[in-house]
């Protein structure tokens, strides 16, 4: 055969979502989702195939999204190897891609990696499905292939040449410009949450990716090549304050040299346990520090630490997000509905307790048993696991079940919640500006000259990007309370900042007319929102052509 190896996602288009939003656009789906003509739009890359593409010595080809034509062409060229990344969401077409595959090319060696790979195990493995595949990869990638194609496993993993994902307003049009950085820090949890596929699938161990020097040396890789265009990094891990140690040395790196912090910070994930515990021992101002701009928080239920969840056992949530916010940091909270302890007298104080935590983003789901997760296992063996299509496995499964609540009802909760979180609290990006203001506050009052002469930098720019958009909120408030509170944080801005310069306020106009020509044109049945179409893209890469700063592939749009 003339090529090595073949990586994929799976074909487009993906299944649907109860909400009509594309499984791959996070802010609509979830993030920002019911803040009216404030809720954003996002895209994303398949970044866990460049990940494996760019650390093998031979070249190889990776395909975002292929409609089916796209991949049956590529296919026909010949692989000795073909790697889907998928989903369990993704199973029905991944197993009619590995059909053709084996129709077409029956000597190409077939394997089938991430939650996919996980799903597929537990529902039978190789034994139910080797006639159609060769492996089913469920371990960390990177270290699998280069066993496979005998290469040396001790290498450093590098993920220098990342894709960016982009988020932006929806007035501002439906392909946000690339601003995000996507690195991995490290894979899988300790926590074992019965319900978590990812700890599940890395056996309830954290394998690092990224020691926090390579982390560091990675960031400055980017700013330097990309240097107007990055906002954030989201380093992808599982909870990050488990491992104060890491957080600890970024601080140490980010102190030598902190000049990034005024440019872009992180995105972390973290649980209301485990922060608050690394802000009593090293102080609060540690997190802004080490970097942090946003951290995922699974608050999950109030009253899940009373269940088992042991993460969210002897801290209040609330008072954590209070605190992070204090200082700067703003808050993506998730929520679950569906605990098989939230009853008909509790889970409406559990979602109005949630709320109250004011995150700064939101996302509210419905609880799942995954394939693979202990939890389905335990269902499985009472033989009650939910009976679904592969493309129901996302995160408002219609079979899950509930003693007391249909899975209608759990989903007119979630997006209940999202509505009241909108009209208490104003759009996402209010809070998101507020959280800004209060950084600007916190830094400048701080002992700590990192924070006084960096970190408020990067608050001051994104404060003024934000304020841009005030004009609009105020223009669309759901209510007099929002319409307050956009005017009290208007007069704050003022008070910290001064008045808008003359470039800030002709944006505000622009944006202004914008969301109004918006909001006028999503009111014909003709131009009402769609969901986010992500675009096709074949990387060919080629480590022969890379240097350390040019990346080592091409790419192809079709
Ligand atoms: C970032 C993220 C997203 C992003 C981007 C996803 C993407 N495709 O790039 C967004 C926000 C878009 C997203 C969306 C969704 N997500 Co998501 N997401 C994550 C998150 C936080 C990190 C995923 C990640 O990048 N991990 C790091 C990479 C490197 O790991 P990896 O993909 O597993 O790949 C490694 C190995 O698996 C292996 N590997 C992977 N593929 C292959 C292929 C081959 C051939 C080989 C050899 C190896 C291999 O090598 C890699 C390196 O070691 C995880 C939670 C987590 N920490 O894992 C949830 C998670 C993966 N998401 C999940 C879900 C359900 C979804 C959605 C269906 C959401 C929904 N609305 O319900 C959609 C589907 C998106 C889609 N592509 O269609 C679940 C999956 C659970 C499950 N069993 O199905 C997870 C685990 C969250 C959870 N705890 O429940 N997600
Ligand atoms: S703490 Fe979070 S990442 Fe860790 S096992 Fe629990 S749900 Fe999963």
């Amino acid at each position: 055969m003339r090529n090595k190896l073949l990586l994929t996602t799976s074909v487009y288009p993906f299944p649907s979502l109860p909400q009509n939003e594309a499984a791959t656009d996070v802010m609509g789906q979830r993030f920002t989702r019911g803040n009216d003509i404030f809720t954003m739009v996002s895209h994303t890359h398949a970044i866990a195939l460049h990940l494996l593409a760019q650390n093998l010595q031979f070249p190889s080809v990776v395909l975002e999204y292929p409609r089916w034509k796209q991949f049956s062409q590529e296919v026909a060229k010949g692989y000795c190897v073909i790697g889907i990344s998928a989903y369990p969401f993704h199973l029905d077409s991944v197993l009619e891609m590995c059909r053709h595959i084996r129709k077409t090319s029956p000597q190409t060696r077939i394997l089938v990696g991430s939650y996919a790979a996980q799903t597929l195990k537990a529902l039978g493995g190789l034994e139910k499905y080797g006639d159609l595949i060769d492996d089913l990869v469920d371990e960390e990638g990177v270290s699998y292939l280069r066993r496979l194609f005998g290469e040396d496993t001790q290498r450093p993993v590098n993920q220098h040449f990342f894709p960016k994902n982009g988020a932006g307003m929806r007035y501002f049009g439906k392909k946000p410009r690339g601003h995000t950085v996507l690195l991995f820090s490290g894979l899988g949890c300790p926590g074992s949450c019965d319900f978590c596929s990812s700890s599940a699938q890395y056996k309830r161990k954290r394998i690092e990716l990224l020691s926090p020097k390579e982390l560091i040396e990675h960031v400055r890789h980017y700013l330097t090549h990309s240097p107007n265009s990055i906002q954030q990094f989201y380093l992808i891990d599982e909870d990050h304050f488990r491992f104060p140690e890491y957080l600890l040395q970024l601080r140490t790196f980010i102190g030598d040299d902190p000049s990034f912090l005024g440019k872009a910070d992180f995105v972390v994930f973290g649980s209301v346990d485990y922060i608050a515990r690394f802000a009593q021992k090293y102080g609060w101002e540690a997190i802004a520090e080490a970097g942090i701009g946003a951290i995922f928080i699974g608050v999950e239920s109030r009253t899940a630490g009373g269940h088992g969840y042991r993460k969210r056992h002897s801290y209040d949530a609330k008072e954590v997000f209070e605190q992070l916010h204090r200082i700067g940091v703003r808050t993506i909270g998730a929520w679950i509905a569906g605990f098989s302890f939230q009853t008909r007298q509790t889970l409406l104080d559990d979602l109005h307790y949630f709320i109250s935590c004011k995150p700064t983003y939101q996302q509210l789901s419905i609880f799942s048993a995954f394939p693979g997760t202990p939890l389905h296992a335990s269902l499985e063996e009472r033989g009650a696991a939910p009976r679904c299509q592969f493309s129901d496995y996302h995160f408002w499964n219609p079979t899950s079940s509930h003693p007391e609540f249909s899975n209608r009802e759990l989903l007119e909760l979630t997006d209940h919640g999202y509505t009241l979180g909108y009209e208490t609290w104003g759009p996402c990006l209010l809070r998101n500006l507020e959280v800004h203001l209060n950084g600007i506050q916190f830094c400048r009052e701080s002992p700590s000259a990192i924070l006084r002469n960096h970190t408020a930098l990067l608050h001051r720019k994104n404060a003024d990007k934000i304020y841009t958009q005030l004009r609009a909120m105020a223009k669309f408030a759901p209510n007099m309370e929002v319409q307050k509170r956009i005017g009290a944080v208007e007069q704050r801005y003022r008070d910290l900042l001064g008045g808008p310069t003359l470039a800030i306020r002709l944006l505000s106009q622009a944006s202004l007319a914008l969301a109004i020509l918006y909001k006028f044109k999503i009111s014909f049945h003709a131009f009402r929102w769609t969901p986010k179409v992500e675009g096709f893209r074949r990387y060919r890469y080629n480590p022969g052509i890379g240097t350390p700063n040019v990346a080592h592939y091409a790419v192809e749009r079709r």
